[in-house]
């Protein structure tokens, strides 16, 4: 694989908070542990990320403790970055969007569109509290959304279908401040045209999807704007917290936070540059041809990161000489909910970074986080899991396969490799699982499938455990040591590959592990069977991973808020009840999809004597062909209804897997159909 010069970002958090487990899921640890993996790979590569520090949420949050928005920011950008740094966050500068350079940037960029015309100034009519005397910018209005009915939508903006509104779209406005029903006043702002680049950014997107595979979420949000067409947006607002509008008698108005934080990606990197002596090197990042540009982020901000951003930088590149590139790839995830409900701070519910940091060391998490990320759809951080994690995984998997070849080595080779001798079939296979699994994983990685490439460094963990049980060094100790050098030599080998693979995931213990080696990782790709050389002297090993106890655990699941446990009912039914509802095979003999629907398939399917029509919820994860043939289970007494106008008799039974996926329950070909299910 060539060397790459790449960009990467992480989402910049309003320093108005707290982080928690939730933020770590979407755009930060995927981000890192790429990063990581990345600079291993010997890419040249920056991770840029800092705090959002403008905007109504770091307004609301100083009103509500009623002292200055600096006493905010100043309190969590530092905070937030410390938790980062203590979770073991590699970027190379975590910036802040208060700092003189990055408002000089983004009215660098607002004078460069006022200039060439891009910006229009309107009057429109925004919301106003009487009571507050004030323009009422975004989240200070809440009401229900025009497009889908949600109660808690922002005034111009829905997080639960994504929808971009005016104003004046939102019902049942409900002023934040004064809890008053605000009346809409007019005002000025300056607007941008998105709507001007609607063609470019379709065709963008498209290419980059075309060349580095986009996730289907991210484009199902572009598609969903493009098909309401781009409206010029506001880019000003009313407030007097933000960056000054740079023009004469704009007093009160300043930049629209979005369109100035994600210009905070750049400043920073000016930053980073400056302190490295080198003030001009944030110019190979950002404008060399070479360089590929990924922007890590939440589902949240998708808009922002593929539609207004690269729009702004497309008008700057259209007006300037220099050039910015655009992103290559967005990979969003969709959320991290908390035990079952998302986080929310007011209702107590879920956990902060520092707050579990001083608990429980930062690795475990890392990994527990790692291997159920949000990546097709939304997850659930479990405490429960979160145990099993670290007591079934990481301590009795890769920390017990860790320690017992460490025992071997001290007790029966003083501590140094012992040579490899003649290779048995085992041996030979764990030799080349050593060079199979880096370059899978990397293939995996390079596609921001992070959560896989975590499942796979496990399963070689797994194959590893496996290859020192069936060597039973224990015995060929005994009975031939030449054989049982060769196992511990291989074990050590493995110990040096699992402490790099596992590196960007858990970068702790993987150093507590090198240095148990005594020895250092390799460029990614010269990981293989020969990384530690015969008579190489280890150092002492250390236990790595402590078990959690129960008790840990139900401590902190008694601190939840009992009003907001969600309890599974579980609802007692009678032999009797169950045995209402008839289950019985059917063989699908035909499916077809239907139009106006992605969802849908409509089915016949044989029973003993009859066929019969069903509409099933499972187009998409079926082929109508796949289908056919199948003998499956229905629901056969369930009352008919009608799906998109088309009858259905019955219902299929299925089972949905981790990625979504929906698989109809089967049975073999030799039971008849019609058969009763008991
Ligand atoms: N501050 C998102 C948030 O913290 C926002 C991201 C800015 S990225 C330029 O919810
Ligand atoms: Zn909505």
């Amino acid at each position: 694989m060539n060397k790459e010069k790449v960009l990467v970002t992480s989402a910049l958090p309003y320093a108005n908070g707290p982080i928690h487990l939730g933020h770590l899921s979407g755009a930060y640890l995927p981000a890192d542990i790429y990063v990581r993996y990345k600079r291993l790979k010997g890419d040249d590569i920056i991770y840029i990320c800092g705090s959002d520090e403008h905007g109504v949420p770091i307004t609301i949050s100083a009103d509500k403790e009623k002292v200055s928005p600096n006493v905010i920011i100043d309190r969590y950008h530092e905070k937030n970055k410390a938790a980062f740094e203590k979770f073991g966050m590699s970027f190379d500068i975590y910036s802040r969007t208060s700092l003189p350079i990055h408002h000089k940037t983004a009215q660098e960029f607002f004078k460069k569109f006022h200039e060439n015309g891009l910006l229009v100034e309107k009057k429109s009519m925004h919301f106003y509290d009487n009571k507050a005397n004030m323009f009422l910018p975004d989240r200070y209005v809440e009401g229900t959304c025009p497009r889908c009915g949600y109660e808690e939508a922002r005034s111009d903006e829905c997080e639960k279908c994504g929808s971009l509104y005016e104003p004046q779209e939102l019902l049942n406005p409900k002023s934040k401040i004064s809890g008053d029903t605000p009346e809409l006043k007019e005002t000025s702002h300056w607007y941008f045209p998105l709507g001007k680049y609607q063609k470019f950014l379709e065709d963008y997107i498209q290419e980059m999807n075309s060349n580095y595979g986009w996730k289907d979420n991210v484009l199902q949000y572009c598609k969903g704007w493009f098909k309401d067409g781009l409206k010029d947006r506001a880019v000003t607002r009313d407030l007097d917290w933000g960056i000054k509008v740079p023009l004469p008698n704009s007093e009160g108005k300043v930049i629209y936070v979005w369109f100035e934080a994600v210009l905070g990606y750049i400043s920073a990197t000016k930053i980073f540059s400056e302190n490295l002596n080198k003030p001009d090197l944030w110019k190979d990042y950002w404008q060399g041809k070479d360089t590929k540009y990924i922007a890590f982020i939440g589902k949240d901000n998708v808009v922002f990161h593929t539609i207004i951003f690269p729009a702004m930088l497309q008008a700057w590149n259209e007006n300037s000489e220099t050039k910015f590139i655009l992103p290559q790839n967005v990979p969003a995830n969709e959320f991290l909910n908390f035990e079952g409900k998302k986080f929310s701070k007011s209702r107590g519910w879920g956990i902060d970074v520092d707050e579990f940091l001083e608990l429980f060391p930062a690795d475990p998490l890392r990994y527990t986080l790692a291997s159920n990320l949000p990546e097709n759809k939304d997850t659930d951080f479990y405490w429960k899991e979160f145990q099993a994690k670290n007591n079934n995984e990481l301590a009795d998997i890769l920390g017990n396969f860790i320690n017992r070849t460490f025992i071997f080595a001290g007790k029966h080779f003083n501590n140094e490799v012992p040579s490899r001798n003649e290779l048995s079939e085992i041996d030979n296979k764990m030799l080349n699982d050593l060079q199979v699994y880096p370059r899978k994983i990397a293939e995996l990685f390079e596609n921001y499938k992070i959560k896989d490439a975590v499942l796979e460094m496990m399963n070689l963990t797994r194959n590893a455990n496996k290859y020192f049980n069936d060597s039973e060094p224990w015995v060929t100790v005994k009975k031939d040591k030449s054989i049982c050098g060769t196992t511990i030599n291989i074990c050590l080998q493995t110990i040096y590959t699992l402490a790099e693979i596992f590196s960007p995931v858990i970068p702790f213990s993987s150093k507590k592990i090198f240095s148990m080696l005594n020895s250092e990782p390799t460029e990614w790709l010269s990981i293989g069977i020969n990384n530690l050389k015969v008579g190489h002297k280890l150092n002492k090993s250390e236990i790595l991973f402590k078990k959690i106890e129960d008790d840990v655990i139900q401590v902190q699941l008694d601190k939840l808020p009992s009003s907001e446990i969600v309890k599974e009912k579980i609802h007692e039914i009678s032999f009797e009840d169950f045995s209402k509802i008839k289950l019985k095979i059917a063989k699908i003999v035909s499916a077809e999809s239907i139009k106006k629907s992605n969802k849908l398939l409509k089915l016949k399917v044989e029973l003993k004597n009859e066929t019969r029509q069903i509409i099933a919820g499972i187009a998409q994860s079926y082929s109508p062909e796949e289908l056919i043939n199948k003998k499956v289970v229905i629901v056969s007494n369930l009352k008919p209804a009608k799906l998109f106008g088309e009858l259905s008799e019955g219902m299929i039974l299925a089972v949905e897997n981790n990625t979504g996926k929906l698989n109809v329950l089967e049975v073999d070909e030799n039971i008849a159909i019609g058969t009763d299910v008991r």
